[in-house]
């Protein structure tokens, strides 16, 4: 009884927003699908803590650009923003591969930047060989012509659904036309956070012919059960990587277990990363900082 009285107090503690500046992301609201924290014997790192330094700007080292741009969405009627990385010296002699990153249900294209500095962990792992140089696209996944993330958030979970069209029809069809980016699935990675997550694993295995390496960090409730999002789990052997993590005081983690526990049923190979962290920014970052060192296009 003491223990679920924590984990509850631990959930509601997990709403708090960690990073954003006051008034600009709303904490989600209390719903059914956050719930108490049952921890199984798997939900271990994969991971260490990353290593001192691993988030210092370090002016030693060549950098890259963080450039918010803007793109015609015809799925919308809008011109729409979105926040991309290029890596240092990015040049259009060279192809490079695209990760692109979701937000989550109170965020917007700013998010990443903010919970992460993806700047500043990709320049440091390119630096050190660690990382592979490449474009992260932080798009706005609430695809409709208020994208804010203004009053109750949660009203506006169809538009997270709209934003399949959007990311196949507009932004990646943007993104190849305006950098010299290479084209075929094994080049191309979806990940994203919470609802971003959940976003990710009804994209990505809805179209597996397009990304060959998928990321869900913390998942939302917005997740397809894992029998519709992969009936015929041999479809998922084109994949070279799919990534679960979640935080273990993390009121949401029931979603990425079940994921988990699909795929470990089914022989689907798969990334377990489980730390200790709440559904917090914290959590993100470092899930970002392996995920993408597990990144291994092809030259
Ligand atoms: C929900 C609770 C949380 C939900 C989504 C979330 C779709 C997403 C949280 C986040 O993105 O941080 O019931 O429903």
């Amino acid at each position: 009884m003491r223990y679920l009285f924590l984990c509850i107090l631990q959930t509601a503690a997990a709403m708090e927003p960690t990073v954003a500046p006051p008034g600009q992301v709303i904490p989600p609201q209390p719903r059914p699908s956050w719930s108490a924290i049952v921890l199984k014997d798997d939900d271990k790192p994969a991971f260490p803590e990353p290593p001192a330094g691993w988030d210092v700007r370090r002016e030693d080292i060549p950098h890259g650009k963080l450039q918010m741009i803007e793109y015609d969405s015809k799925t919308v009627g809008a011109r729409r923003k979105m926040n991309v990385y290029t890596p240092p010296g990015y040049s259009p002699e060279k192809k490079y591969p695209v990760l692109y990153l979701l937000h989550g249900i109170g965020g917007d294209e700013t998010e990443w930047a903010r919970y992460a500095q993806p700047e500043i962990l990709l320049d440091n792992l390119i630096a050190d060989g660690k990382a592979a140089p490449m474009i992260i696209v932080m798009p706005n996944g609430r695809a409709q012509k208020d994208d804010r993330p203004t009053g109750d958030i949660f009203k506006h979970i169809p538009a997270f659904l709209v934003f399949e069209r959007d990311l196949l029809d507009d932004i990646i069809p943007a993104i190849e036309s305006r950098y010299s980016v290479r084209k075929d699935r094994e080049h191309r990675a979806l990940a994203g956070l919470s609802m971003g997550g959940g976003q990710t694993m009804n994209i990505g295995f809805a179209h597996l012919d397009r990304f060959a390496w998928l990321g869900a960090f913390s998942s939302g409730p917005n997740a397809r059960k894992s029998e519709e999002l992969l009936p015929d789990p041999a479809a998922a052997q084109p994949l070279k990587l799919l990534w679960l993590s979640c935080g273990n005081r993390d009121g949401l983690i029931h979603v990425s277990q079940d994921l988990h526990a699909y795929m470990k049923s089914k022989n689907v190979p798969h990334v377990w990363h489980v730390t200790d962290h709440a559904h917090d920014a914290p959590e993100w970052k470092q899930a970002l900082y392996w995920f993408v060192q597990q990144l291994a296009f092809a030259p």
